[in-house]
């Protein structure tokens, strides 16, 4: 989507740093991290948010979901933990509306979140 400010990072019009990209997905650091681990897990292809999805949609947030787990094994996240977090519409907080799972680690984190 022209306007999609993580689509523009998909099509190298926006610098990212890029960690993992494959046919299907792109994994940047968050440009604003809330902890020091804060990546950004996207498909590339342009879904607005969860509200959006489709059946069609299933195989890559499995995929995506799935990725999370393997990078948080590769960094050595799993053992003390990790947040794996989709914001989805304005009272959630999300602000890109191109749909994005937040992995989140490096410190203890709250709950119920704020
Ligand atoms: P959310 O509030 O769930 O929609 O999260 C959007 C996140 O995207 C937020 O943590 C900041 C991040 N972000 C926004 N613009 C950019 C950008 O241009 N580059 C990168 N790397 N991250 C961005």
């Amino acid at each position: 989507m022209q306007e999609c400010i993580f689509c523009k990072i998909i099509n190298r019009e926006l610098p990212a740093e890029i960690v993992y990209e494959d046919e299907q997905i792109s994994v940047f650091k968050d440009i604003n991290p809330v902890a020091p681990v804060h990546l950004l897990l996207i498909p590339k292809k342009h879904i607005s948010g969860i509200s959006d999805l489709k059946e069609e949609d299933a195989g890559i947030m499995g995929r995506i979901q799935v990725l999370a787990a393997n990078l948080a094994g590769e960094m050595g996240l799993a053992q003390d933990g990790f947040r794996l977090v989709c914001n989805c519409g304005r009272d959630a907080g999300q602000l890109v509306m191109h749909i994005h799972y937040h992995l989140l680690s490096g410190r203890t984190f709250k709950w119920p979140p704020g």
